[in-house]
Parts: C-alpha cells; sequence; structure tokens
C-alpha cells in the first residue's frame, strides 16, 4: 500500500507512535510518505520505502498567524494526487484530522477518493477538548474520518464524554519496537552517573505541567533519603526552571541529574532501574510502555490509560495523582530489595512484549484494508 502519515515530527507521544509505526510499515513494503514540517526526530537516516514531504508556511507580513492547515491541506492534495496514495492516516486530531477532510473534499473534485484515518492520541481530546473553541471542527473531522482509532479505552470513552462523536472509535493500544530497543554495554554510562552503585530513577517527558515533574522531585527527596539513589531527568519544557528551583529548594541536586532532549532514550531507560511518571492525565503513557521494553518497572499515577499499561503490584505499581510520598513508599518498597526488583523488571518486559509492534500492526494492516475495501472510487 501507499500510505501517507501525517504528524507531529516533534518528542511528544504521538509524533513517536506514528513514525515508528510508518517505520515498521516501511519495513513491510509499504510505501510510506511522511507529510510534517519538520523531519520526525525519530526517523533517523532515510531507508527504503519511507519519503518525507515538509510543509512550509510562507512569513507573509499580512499574517498574524500563518494558516498552517491550509498548507498542509494542499500538501496532502499534492502528495495524493502524484504519489498516488491509497491512504493517509493522520496522527493528532487538531489540525490534522481537520486539514484532511478539506484535503479529501478537493481530492473528490479530480475524481481521487481517499479514505481518512485518524488516530486519537490524547492530549487532543483531554486537554484541547476542554476548549469549546476547538469542539466543533474536532467533532466534525473525527466524525468524517474513515475509521477512528484510540490509543487507550480510557481515550475512547472520553472522546464519547466530551465530543458529538458518533462514529466508531477502535482501541488499537501503542506500542514499542523491541528489536530496536537492545542495548547495548551501557556500563560506562551507569558508573559516569551512578558510580557507587546507586540505584536510578529515571523520568522522561516533555516538562509540561501536566507531567508533573515537580511530583518525581518531591519523591526522589524522599526515596533518596533512605538508599542511595540517582535520578535521570530526560526532556526539556515549560516547567523545567521549576523543577530545577524546587531541586535546589530540596537540596537534591548532586543526586539529580538533566539530560535535557534525547532523540533516543533507549540507552538512558538501559541503566535505569525505575521509571517515575506522576501525570496528571496521560491517555496511555508510551514512555512508561517504552521502559518496560528496556525492563524498568514503573512507578506512575492510576489516571486515565496508565493502568491498561502499568499492571499494579506486578509491572510497578500506582498512585493518585499527586500522592507522591505514596510514589516514594512505592519506590522504595522495589528498590530495597533486589529479588523483588528483579520480579518486577522481568514482568514489565514480559508485559511490554504484548505491546510488540509486531502484535499491534496487524492491527493498522487490518484497519487499512477494512477501509479501503469499503471505500468506493470516485467516478
Ligand atoms: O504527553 C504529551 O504531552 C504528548 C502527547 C502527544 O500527543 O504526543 O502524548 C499523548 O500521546 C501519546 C502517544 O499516544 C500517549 O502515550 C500520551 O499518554 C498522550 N499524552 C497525554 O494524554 C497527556
Amino acid at each position: 500500500m501507499k500510505i501517507g502519515i501525517v504528524c507531529y515530527p516533534t518528542f511528544g507521544g504521538s509524533g513517536v507512535v506514528a513514525t515508528e509505526l510508518g517505520k515498521a510499515l516501511a519495513a513491510k513494503n509499504h510505501e510510506v510518505h511522511f507529510i510534517t514540517y519538520n523531519q520526525p526526530v525519530r526517523l533517523g537516516s532515510f531507508s527504503e520505502n519511507i519519503y518525507y514531504h515538509e510543509v512550509n508556511v510562507s512569513d507573509y507580513p499580512l499574517f498574524d498567524y500563518p494558516p498552517y492547515e491550509f498548507v498542509l491541506a494542499s500538501k496532502m492534495v499534492d502528495v495524493a494526487r502524484f504519489e498516488k496514495l491509497d491512504l493517509l492516516h493522520v496522527h493528532y486530531a487538531i489540525p490534522h484530522a481537520s486539514a484532511a477532510y478539506t484535503a479529501k473534499q478537493i481530492l473528490r473534485s479530480h475524481g481521487i477518493e481517499l479514505p481518512v484515518i485518524t488516530t486519537l492520541h490524547g492530549t487532543d481530546i483531554t486537554l484541547l477538548g476542554r476548549d469549546a473553541s476547538f469542539e466543533p471542527v474536532i467533532s466534525f473531522a473525527i466524525n468524517q474520518s474513515d475509521a477512528v482509532t484510540a490509543v487507550s479505552h480510557s481515550l475512547k470513552n472520553d472522546t464519547y464524554k466530551l465530543f458529538g462523536v458518533d462514529k466508531e472509535i477502535h482501541v488499537i493500544p501503542n506500542f514499542v519496537c523491541l528489536d530496536s530497543m537492545k542495548i547495548k554495554n551501557a556500563d560506562g554510562f551507569r558508573l559516569k552517573h551512578a558510580p557507587n552503585g546507586e540505584k536510578i530513577l529515571v523520568h522522561i517527558s516533555n516538562f509540561r505541567a501536566v507531567k508533573r515533574v515537580e511530583d518525581v522531585v518531591r519523591m526522589f527527596a524522599i526515596v533518596q533519603q533512605q538508599l542511595p539513589a540517582k535520578l535521570l531527568l530526560i526532556g526539556d519544557g515549560p516547567e523545567r526552571s521549576k523543577v530545577e528551583q524546587l531541586c535546589r529548594e530540596l537540596g537534591t541536586c548532586k543526586n539529580v541529574i538533566m539530560l535535557g532532549k534525547l532523540k533516543n532514550p533507549t540507552e538512558a531507560l538501559g541503566i535505569a532501574d525505575l521509571f517515575v511518571l506522576p501525570s496528571e492525565s496521560e491517555s496511555f503513557g508510551l514512555a512508561a510502555l517504552e521502559a518496560m521494553g528496556a525492563s524498568v518497572p514503573v512507578i506512575s499515577t492510576n489516571t486515565g490509560g496508565i493502568p491498561e499499561v502499568n499492571r499494579h503490584g506486578v509491572t510497578g505499581m500506582m498512585s493518585n495523582v499527586g500522592d507522591f510520598e505514596d510514589m516514594a513508599r512505592n519506590a522504595i518498597y522495589l528498590l530495597e530489595d533486589e529479588a523483588r526488583l528483579l520480579k518486577f523488571k522481568a514482568n514489565a518486559y514480559r508485559r511490554a512484549e504484548q505491546f510488540d509492534i509486531h502484535n499491534i500492526l496487524p492491527l493498522y494492516e487490518e484497519l487499512y484494508a477494512g477501509v479501503m475495501d469499503t471505500t468506493t472510487p470516485a467516478s
């Protein structure tokens, strides 16, 4: 098949999922055309069957707000017509699903019927969905898609609750590519950051308020009083300076290492003993699944789709949002007993295997085939 993939090219989970999906489809001989405003972070070097079409918005002085959605729709039309796409898979409702709707109508006027699949990722629904100014467009674009997927049951339910959506939503969970997560010897990295055998806790996010990174620091401050530990903070974003300030206030700076943005967190996860995800809301928690794929148990909240990934008492532990003291107790419970920690590590990996790309990719391929079967070619 010839598949167009539209996504945010940044470090966010939706972009990572879209990019890894495209790479996996290309590896199965589908032709994949990424349409984004920048080369997706996880794309890496180009490979056979992968093409990248950049969306460039001109900076015209009349525009206070550059009309990105129209330029994107035009690019979709262009790629679909001249690369002869079979379908378009857009990740994130705003503005990708609505731009795809526009592109679909334009293509129809050229006698081309292009099926559109929309995948909902979370913040497009749970955060933007609360903003009334987006609601009519999001609902419409979802309803007009030929197929809609959500990355968890929790997100599916939220979508029905928050939007006037009557379209069937298929749940296709996020995935990890375990084959590409095989870690080379990371002893040097571990020695650098935990030279005295300290336990290593890791948090990865875009440091937005919804991630509650301050809770990571607060729980870590308690953990390090009980056992030797280091905290690796990976990522960057609006909350970073508050987090740095909190480290100074709590006197944890010497044990907190801020690595900033990493294109691929596999190496850091390879030396981790625990992953911490104290999010306020999370439709899935891809970062937690990636940690589990590196055999790292997860200390998380029990919000949104996280319980569909992390199993309390098996692959990690869950607490209520904001209860960093409970998270600290849970972390200590796992870290203080080596045998227990090893068991959780093995469980985490086994759980991640269920979400391996080899299990999830066929669900997308099936959906694509179904949508193409039911699309009537334009006459
Ligand atoms: O979490 C973010 O702020 C980024 C966001 C995104 O759209 O890239 O992540 C969302 O999509 C991920 C991939 O499906 C999910 O794993 C995250 O849970 C979800 N984030 C939220 O729901 C807050």
